[in-house]
């Protein structure tokens, strides 16, 4: 069974958000992944970050591929638009439901299998166009649901559950997230909830390619002495280059931080990240930099997370398509079709 529902009832004393909706309106079907699996930890902070932001779920669109991460979408946001792609091919599919109505929030959520191997193109492309979306990987370093085959994010030296050590270099989704443009860039953990949900936060009030990279340990296959994507070893080398609190135009800032701890970065939707250091050489507004930091520090075995990289003053795909403001599904034919005398015009232009 894969789908099993909810039970539609909910207690009336439950706390509504400003849009008249419980946290419990932004979930989906009860989960059939393994207990302790690391992608429903990734679910519960969808579910947070969007009840905490007042989201109408109705507003949101969540696309995915082929995997255990794949299936993720059944149990968070019960109630939003929904799309389950062939493997890989997600990034397309999102990319034309962006295209066709911009007024959404797509949220594109995959694996390492479905990202890195089958759909490392489509990963690639969508990133480069600049498409406003938050794309989350939930990476375990296997094809969880083919039975833990090493991924391509899997490191190298890193042992299977079997003792085999895999021989292939990996693939670093942040990297190329980088290398192609993504205006909104950061690592996470599923074991660490506080850092997760601003981070999605944040991602979501971002303008343009947000993809976050989150090590989701796979209990079945990758939890192992041996795995570099196991809970032990991503707690025991977790290195955080900052904390990030979103601070909503509306809301009050009422964190404090010693001087030359922070650095503001205003989004273009008016939001205001404060990001606090940890690492405090560590600037996250610099492409250039931050790639040849996650390197060295891969090299040493850590896992960098935090915010990694943000373009505050970003742009998408639409605006680089200079696409007029109304959502192209929101068109009608006179607005669509030029007429007859238009069409001559053109075709004249042409001879
Ligand atoms: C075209 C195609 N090729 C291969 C498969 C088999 N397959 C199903 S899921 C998967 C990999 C899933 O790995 P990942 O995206 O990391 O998800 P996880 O299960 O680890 O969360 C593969 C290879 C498939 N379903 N379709
Ligand atoms: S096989 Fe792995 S990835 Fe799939 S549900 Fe189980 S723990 Fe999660
Ligand atoms: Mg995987």
């Amino acid at each position: 069974m894969t789908y099993i529902a909810k039970p539609k009832l909910h207690h009336p004393a439950l706390t509504k958000n400003k849009v008249g909706y419980t946290r419990r309106d932004y979930e989906g079907a009860i989960s059939t992944l393994c207990a302790g699996c690391g992608h429903d930890s990734i679910s519960a902070a969808i579910v947070q970050a969007c009840w905490e932001l007042d989201i109408e779920p109705h507003r949101v669109a969540k696309l995915s591929g082929i995997g255990c991460s794949s299936k993720t979408p059944a149990y968070f946001l019960g109630n939003s638009h929904g799309f389950n792609t062939v493997h890989g091919r997600m990034p397309s599919v999102l990319t034309g439901a962006n295209l066709a109505n911009r007024d959404l929030i797509y949220l594109g959520v995959s694996g390492d299998g479905d990202s890195a191997s089958i759909g490392l193109g489509q990963f690639a492309h969508c990133i480069r166009r600049g498409v406003n979306m938050v794309y989350i990987v939930e990476n375990n370093g296997v094809y969880g649901l083919t039975k833990g085959q090493f991924s391509a994010t899997a490191d190298k030296g890193s042992k299977s559950k079997r003792g085999l050590a895999n021989m292939e270099q990996p693939i670093d989704m942040i990297e190329l997230a980088l290398m192609m443009g993504a205006t909104f860039v950061a690592r996470s953990f599923s074991g660490d909830k506080e850092q997760l949900v601003p981070l999605i936060h944040a991602a979501i009030a971002h303008q343009g390619a947000a993809v976050l990279d989150v090590i989701s340990p796979c209990v079945a296959f990758n939890n192992h002495p041996g795995s570099t994507k196991s809970y032990d070893y991503v707690r025991q080398h977790n290195e955080a280059v900052n904390r990030l609190d979103v601070i909503e135009g509306r809301d009050e800032i009422t964190a404090d931080y010693a001087p030359g701890d922070v650095i503001d970065v205003t989004q273009h939707d008016g939001s205001v990240l404060k990001l606090h250091k940890l690492a405090p050489d560590y600037d996250p507004t610099d492409r250039i930099k931050a790639m040849n930091y996650l390197q060295q520090r891969h090299a040493a075995g850590e896992v960098v997370t935090g915010l990694l990289y943000v373009q505050p003053k970003s742009a998408d795909l639409h605006d680089y398509l200079q696409t007029v403001e109304t959502p192209l599904n929101q068109l009608n034919e006179r607005e669509l079709c030029p007429g007859s005398v238009a069409l001559e015009r053109i075709n004249a232009a042409l001879r």
